[in-house]
């Protein structure tokens, strides 16, 4: 037997595809992934889903399921999986899969055969009467990796298009498979029909890429006809696609495809150098963290090289390889080059890999913020004009208002529920509320959750740092904002102001916030462009055709007026309440008025919130809590084993204290405000049950009290810190990067960011306890000591390669807007870290957000203070 099985193993092709542990196919160079990731439904096409080919270390291949369009947009239907079965003897995996909208069950079964899988769609069922000929087999190729390369099908050579310039026709509406939820995601101009696009190719056999070993891959079809399409014919994030559509009214397997990636004879990934692009400041910690395929053998040395003055090179240091071991699918080993302190220009050397050039110098972390807030924030100001030099960057955005939303859902997770909450009509117009407030990053709605956070991240980085730069022009009178033109105001007070505007006139307006400002219509939601023409700037008027103008040019009959979700919840009230009181504290002395108004809010809010929290059951608290902790990114709260007894009771009185007492940030913020002494008390009587419940969540509130309470605050709180401080330090060993890692499906810059913010202050106010060196971490994973690449995930001054390609407004031309942060890595069941440079579409790698930039400049505020001490 034993012989048997050898003689077996050894005539099984050296380097075929198997199965490997983590179920999915895998040989040196190429790993098949079978729904390891499944259609999640959020967004809807995520170009993260389905089979997924990951090829000499990119996902190149993905969407591989059964599609009922020719090139599927964001918000075309997906399948469900419903079952997956992976077996390991037959050497295949197959998925179940559903159309609840059509009544319509497939199953894709991948077996390896060889160097290749076979795809075979199997149907018990025919396909729906009203999907004949729209169903199809599909999978996706990535534009960036495919175009300009050359191509065969059947013989006939092309090359893949740079630019989306196929054919199309158009077809009538009627013959659209629905959308999401039903939404439309064009605009038709009133013609009742949808374009759909041809394909660029049509045959049984393709090879891509064939002048590009790396990318190169074979499908072929003897039951199908392969057809390639442009995705980006309807959608900028569009991907290549190839695709066969099902056959009418039969069952069985009814399509079959073999796929087989080419894989480069002994290859092995090149060793990403993770480092500082910003540089190191002397007398900082230094250490490269080096990731590694796993076939590859770590080397027992690596050098620190300077670059002279005149040109020339020289070994500034040479030192071991520190081995850290396997992480997820690679290995990882450490060179820590510490020792170095004399400023220069230096790279890194290891074998043949040499990374690009940084400095090491008392200045590196000068400029950290200062493309945030002279360039990101301000192009992120809605309801104004932004210039910059001789570039508009958007014009008034929404001069025509916002409606009251009618119950309804909405395609951005926002929904209206049964009642308005309000005193307005359905689709009436709520004043007022074209005032301040900052873009949601990608898109241009006002989050209020997010706004929320922005001010107060830049109250704190006032109220701790007060820094006086002013770069940017503000004119509320003017709705203008010129960048690089000082006014004499600093920049930040002038960012409070603009945020508090548009959350105070909710709350005047509305009585209490609106969970957003966003898009009625999905075809203006995934605008990009100038913020000012997504909407006609007229009032909507029902009693107007569309695209009419009425004759004073007032109204028109295109409904695309902006929306105000006004579903009342308390929670988001107690925030909004916090920050107004912190507002109050901020704007006094500079704006008086805005100043008082906000504080008015926050007292009425607060009170109002409270009982209301205290009336509403306790499971509907923490349903909304849940829903709040997504937008936050702060998943980890709800993390954690059932909890026992004793922490049972905790959170029981935690609950009990916040409904008598109101939340515990929120009494801190108007302590602050107003000096009251019971709000200090109401804080004290719930922060040390909060330390207990949830350290790592916690520290940072309980650090923002410490400049208001006196000696014996700060010794109480110490053995926290000290906690906290063994909680830092656990990172070392939970990852090679030595920060927390997330592993959701938006890849949690803020996570890291809460952290390292935590840890500065930590450090600032119990120096004895976290040490300075502990303030770098984060720093150096932000600016490209991290998996995937070394590239900065932040757009920042200093950095000698930041991102080139970010998910902002911009994505649609490759590019970015300085200062922009992105969440970092995506993770991708099972076991791969991402992060696109070349691809700026997919918003969980390069999304950057309001919250998150401005989170970003607390955290670099306080680095630059600690360091320059
Ligand atoms: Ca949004
Ligand atoms: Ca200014
Ligand atoms: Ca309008």
């Amino acid at each position: 037997m034993f012989v048997l099985v050898l003689v077996a193993m050894t005539m099984r092709g050296q380097g075929d595809l198997r199965l490997n542990d983590r179920e999915y196919f895998e040989r040196q160079g190429v790993n098949v992934l079978v729904f390891s990731n499944s259609f999640n439904g959020g967004f809807n096409d995520e170009k993260n889903s389905g089979i997924e080919i990951i090829h000499h270390g990119v996902r190149t291949v993905q969407g591989g399921a059964v599609r009922l369009n020719n090139t599927p947009e964001q918000w075309d239907l997906v399948p469900t999986m419903t079952s997956r079965k992976v077996n390991k003897d037959n050497q295949s995996i197959e998925v179940a899969m559903r159309y609840d909208d059509y009544d319509f069950d497939s199953r894709v079964v991948v077996t390896a055969k060889g160097k290749a899988v076979e795809i075979a769609v199997w149907l018990d069922k025919p396909v729906p009467e009203k999907l004949a000929g729209e169903a199809g087999f599909n999978i996706e190729f990535l534009p960036s990796q495919y175009w300009l390369k050359t191509f065969t099908m059947d013989g006939r050579l092309g090359r893949l298009p740079r630019y989306a310039t196929s054919q199309t026709i158009t077809r009538p509406n009627s013959e659209k498979p629905r959308q999401f939820k039903g939404f439309k995601t064009y605009d038709d101009r009133g013609t009742d029909r949808f374009i759909d696009p041809m394909p660029l190719e049509i045959g049984h056999s393709i090879t891509l890429a064939t002048d590009a070993p790396e990318r190169m891959i074979r499908v072929s079809s003897d039951d199908a006809e392969l057809k390639l399409y442009d995705g980006r014919m309807l959608a900028q994030n569009g991907w290549f696609v190839l695709r066969s559509v099902l056959p009418k009214g039969k069952t069985g397997k009814v399509v079959t495809w073999t796929v087989e990636p080419y894989a480069v004879p002994g290859w092995i990934r090149e060793p990403n150098i993770g480092f500082s692009q910003v540089g190191y400041i002397p007398e900082q910690p230094k250490v490269a963290v080096i990731e590694l395929d796993k076939q590859d053998q770590p080397l027992g040395t690596a050098s620190l090289m300077r670059i002279l003055p005149d040109g020339t090179t020289e070994e500034a240091y040479k030192g071991n390889i520190q081995t850290w071991g396997p992480y997820f699918k690679y290995n990882y080993v450490k060179f820590d080059f510490s020792s170095v302190r004399q400023p220069g220009v230096y790279y890194i050397q290891y074998g043949k890999t040499r990374t690009n050039d940084f400095l090491i110098d008392e200045h590196v972390y000068d400029k950290i913020t200062d493309a945030t807030t002279d360039v990101w924030v301000p192009i992120h100001m809605n309801h104004m004009y932004v210039n910059e030099g001789y570039r508009t960057w958007h014009g008034e955005p929404f001069k025509e208002g916002y409606l009251q939303a009618p119950p309804t859902d909405h395609f951005d997770l926002h929904h209206q529920g049964e009642t308005t909450d309000t005193k307005y009509k359905p689709y009436e117009l709520i004043p007022g509320l074209n005032i301040g407030g900052f873009f949601d990053a990608g898109d241009f709605d006002i989050e209020t959750g997010s706004n929320i956070n922005v001010v107060q991240n830049f109250i704190r980085t006032w109220e701790l740092f007060k820094p006086q730069r002013d770069e940017t022009f503000v004119s509320q009178k003017q709705r203008y904002v010129d960048l690089h033109r000082p006014d004499g105001v600093p920049d930040i007070l002038q960012f409070i102001e603009h945020g508090t505007l548009n959350l105070v006139a909710q709350a005047e307006q509305i009585g209490h916030m609106a969970s957003t400002l966003s898009n009625s219509i999905l075809d203006n939601y995934h605008h990009l462009g100038d913020a000012a023409s997504i909407t006609d700037g007229l009032h909507y008027d029902p009693s107007l055709k569309p695209y009419e103008v009425s004759a004073d040019g007032k109204r028109s009959g295109t409904p695309d007026d902006m929306w105000a979700f006004t579903t009342r919840s308390p929670q988001l009230d107690l925030r909004a309440a916090t920050m107004f009181a912190a507002a109050n504290h901020a704007l006094k002395g500079y704006n008086d008025d805005l100043a008082q108004r906000a504080l008015t809010q926050s007292k009425r809010l607060m009170k109002e919130a409270t009982e209301l929290i205290a009336q509403r059951s306790a499971s509907k608290n923490q349903q909304m809590d849940d829903d709040f902790s997504w937008l936050d990114g702060f998943e980890s709260r709800n993390m954690g084993a059932k909890p026992d007894k004793k922490r049972q009771k905790l959170i029981e009185r935690s609950r009990k204290n916040r409904e008598e007492l109101g939340d515990m940030a929120t009494n801190l913020q108007l302590y602050a405000a107003t000096q009251e002494k019971q709000y200090l008390d109401n804080f004290e009587k719930q922060i040390w049950d909060a330390l207990e419940l949830n350290l790592a969540f916690e520290m940072q509130t309980a650090l923002d009290a410490v400049p208001y309470m006196d000696e014996t605050y700060k010794q109480k709180l110490r053995p926290y810190v000290e906690k906290y401080n063994d909680y830092i330090k656990g990172f070392d060993q939970n990852n090679p990067y030595g920060v927390p890692i997330g592993l959701g499906n938006w890849a949690g810059v803020n996570m890291v960011l809460n952290f390292g913010i935590a840890v500065n202050y930590a450090h600032i106010y119990f120096p004895d306890i976290v040490s300075k060196d502990e303030v770098y971490r984060v720093a150096n994973w932000l600016y490209g000591c991290h998996p995937y690449h070394n590239y900065s995930f932040v757009a920042v001054v200093g950095a000698a390669r930041p991102k080139a390609v970010f998910y902002g407004n911009n994505r649609a031309d490759f590019s970015f807007i300085p200062g922009n942060v992105a969440p970092g890595l995506l993770f991708r069941k099972p076991d791969h870290f991402e992060n696109y440079d070349d691809w700026p579409f997919l918003w969980g790698q390069n999304e950057g957000t309001i919250a998150g930039n401005t989170q970003y400049v607390i955290f670099g505020s306080s680095l630059k203070n600690i360091v320059t001490k």
